[in-house]
């Protein structure tokens, strides 16, 4: 991709108030030397406290928000809410969503278009399980999942989206994709990305790989061509090392 180097911290369902504060103070005190957007995304009971205390060289993410807009939907939280305070960002597709969940590509889909339409750019997460990879299927998985986007948002839409590549079978299992692996798929999702929409947005869209990555993996992936940032879960959690990963830009 042609924007900047992006990483995301996946905080996932993770923390209290207590390790939040040290993780915030720990954000804060790092410094951020490389060219990257860096993004935290914190459960969101916490994000008011979190944007009310993180550093601003970082941005705020959602891991999730409702289809479309808020009404009776008991436990959601609308894009506009987000919106509304200032929240720039939104995880959609994660596959522990869909996994346990079953969020399906259609709803991701829409997902991202009400997201869109409400102003949040969104890192909209892809990838194939272990049976799938076996089985030769990882680039008809993720050009699968990218279709069901395709055809929710147009091509300038694209802008407002980075597209986060996490093979399932490497996340949270400290088994990340080796950097020939990783890069090979991200190639073929770009290639995918000039046929099912432009060659202008396939050359700029930015695309994070997620899956295990680390402190002493970040930067052996960061030095592949198609490897435009990280979506990090455990590591992120780690203010050290999630500052060591945001520098590992290139
Ligand atoms: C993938 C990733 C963050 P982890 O889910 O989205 O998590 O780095 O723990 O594998």
């Amino acid at each position: 991709g042609t924007g900047r180097f992006v990483v995301g911290g996946n905080w996932k369902c993770n923390g209290n108030t207590a390790s939040i504060q040290k993780l915030v103070q720990d954000l804060n005190a790092g410094e951020i030397t490389a060219d990257v957007e860096v993004i935290c995304a914190p459960p969101m009971i916490y994000l008011p406290r979190v944007q009310s205390t993180l550093d601003r060289k970082y941005q705020l993410s959602a891991q999730n928000c409702w289809v479309g807009e808020g009404g009776a939907f008991t436990g959601e939280v609308a894009a506009e809410m987000l919106a509304d305070n200032n929240i720039p960002w939104v995880i959609l597709g994660h596959s522990e969503r869909r996994a346990l969940l079953g969020e399906s590509d259609e709803f991701i889909g829409q997902k991202v278009a009400y997201a869109i339409s409400k102003g949040l750019s969104v890192m909209a997460c892809i990838g194939e399980t272990l049976e799938e990879r076996e089985r030769g299927d990882t680039l008809n998985v993720c050009r699968r999942q990218l279709q069901a986007i395709v055809n929710c948002i147009s091509p300038a839409d694209w802008a407002k989206v980075v597209i986060a590549y996490e093979p399932v079978w490497a996340i949270g299992t400290g088994k990340v994709a080796t950097p020939v692996e990783a890069q090979e798929t991200h190639a073929g999702i770009r290639k995918y990305m000039a046929e099912a929409v432009s060659p202008a947005v396939a050359s700029a869209v930015r695309i994070q790989y997620g899956g295990s990555v680390n402190a002493g993996n970040c930067e052996e992936l960061a030095r592949c061509e198609d490897i435009d940032g990280f979506l990090v879960g455990g590591a992120s959690l780690d203010g050290a090392a999630f500052v060591t990963i945001c520098n590992s830009a290139r």
